[in-house]
């Protein structure tokens, strides 16, 4: 099978540096190895860690920019439009061929690239249909530039991806480039691991009716009933028609205690066999066709870049993609 590779060294969604490390420090692990060697993909990778230098507006240019009615400016927006607009292109490439498409992150800013050139290439493949979006983390990152009290755009991927945020219209640099082919729908999207969800969020998903399964969930019913009611109502079930999977994996999904070193970390998280059950699940289905591994920052650990928490970090994040590209299945 083949695998393209897109490794986004971008931290610009939000404002802790050190998560444009992360492509870097996976590969180093020796993720891209396993992927050729032990899964046997055949990968396609441009040999880059895109810093998207070249996309970056002139210094002082990208100013916050406030929407009306918004409690915080938005931040970097032109920075992260044009970065993700590049990363959209390029995964579009690559899943226009029929490649599984594997982006390496960055912070979750990029998933409005990843999931726009995925769901693009799957309506030009498929005769216009569309794609089902598994959203794994801890947080909903469905806030519109409105409902943000940060400003940070990692935080809203999922709203400008849906349509419930439009771009602003007065300023086309900002997200003017998603179309309706880029979009996602609501009902197809599914959460999974949510536990810190703002109240105004906690609203767009009631309104929007998308279906999320909070750690709540997971307690309740247990990682394997969990999947079993995400994938039903994806139509991904035993017995249903299915329709292609893109899985974008915040790291901050896993608990704080297996991957410590991540911007926004959250107690009561998965174990890192859940994360990995998710990963082998969705593999399983035979419908995956793009990922998304996001939020690894390996400066973040109180000992130091070359400490247990980023090494443990990185490591909890090479097995995520390992599972969900068909390792630890016996077949
Ligand atoms: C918060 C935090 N909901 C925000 N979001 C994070 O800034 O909009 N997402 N940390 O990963
Ligand atoms: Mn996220
Ligand atoms: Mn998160
Ligand atoms: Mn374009």
């Amino acid at each position: 099978d083949q695998l393209g590779l897109v490794a986004v060294g971008f931290s610009g969604g939000q404002c802790k540096s050190g998560v444009d490390a992360a492509p870097s420090a996976l590969i180093e692990s020796g993720l891209l190895a396993d992927i050729q060697e032990t899964l046997e993909y055949t990968l396609y990778h441009d040999g880059v860690v895109h810093g998207y230098a070249k996309h970056l507006p002139v210094p002082g240019t990208d100013l916050p920019l406030r929407t009306a009615g918004a409690k915080a400016p938005m931040i970097n927006p032109i920075a992260v439009s044009s970065v993700t607009h590049a990363l959209c292109d390029q995964v579009y490439e690559h899943a226009s061929k029929g490649r599984l498409v594997l982006t390496l992150g960055g912070d979750h800013s990029i998933a409005i690239g990843s999931v726009a050139g995925t769901a693009k290439a799957i309506r030009e493949r498929h005769n216009g249909s569309e794609m089902a979006l598994v959203w794994v983390d801890a947080h909903a990152d469905i806030n519109t530039p409105e409902s943000s009290g940060s400003g940070n755009i990692h935080g809203m991927p999922v709203s400008f991806l849906t349509g419930i945020a439009r771009p602003p219209k007065e300023n086309p640099d900002v997200f003017g480039w998603i179309k309706d082919e880029h979009r996602v729908n609501p009902s197809k999207i599914v959460y999974i691991g949510l536990r810190d969800v703002d109240i105004p969020e906690k609203k767009i998903l009631k309104d929007h009716g998308i279906r999320a399964f909070s750690m709540h969930d997971i307690d309740k019913h247990g990682i394997g009933k969990v999947m079993d009611m995400a994938l039903d109502h994806i139509n991904c079930g035993p017995g249903q028609e299915g329709m292609p999977i893109h899985l974008s994996f915040d790291v901050d999904a896993l608990d704080p205690y297996v991957a410590p070193s991540t911007g926004t970390p959250v107690r009561g998280g998965l174990t890192l066999r859940e994360g990995d059950f998710i990963c082998e699940v969705i593999h399983e289905t035979g419908y995956l066709v793009a990922m998304d591994l996001v939020e690894v920052n390996p400066a973040l650990s109180g000992d130091g870049p070359e400490s247990i928490s980023a090494r443990e970090t990185i490591r909890a994040g090479c097995s995520l993609v390992r599972c969900a590209l068909g390792e630890c299945l016996l077949g």
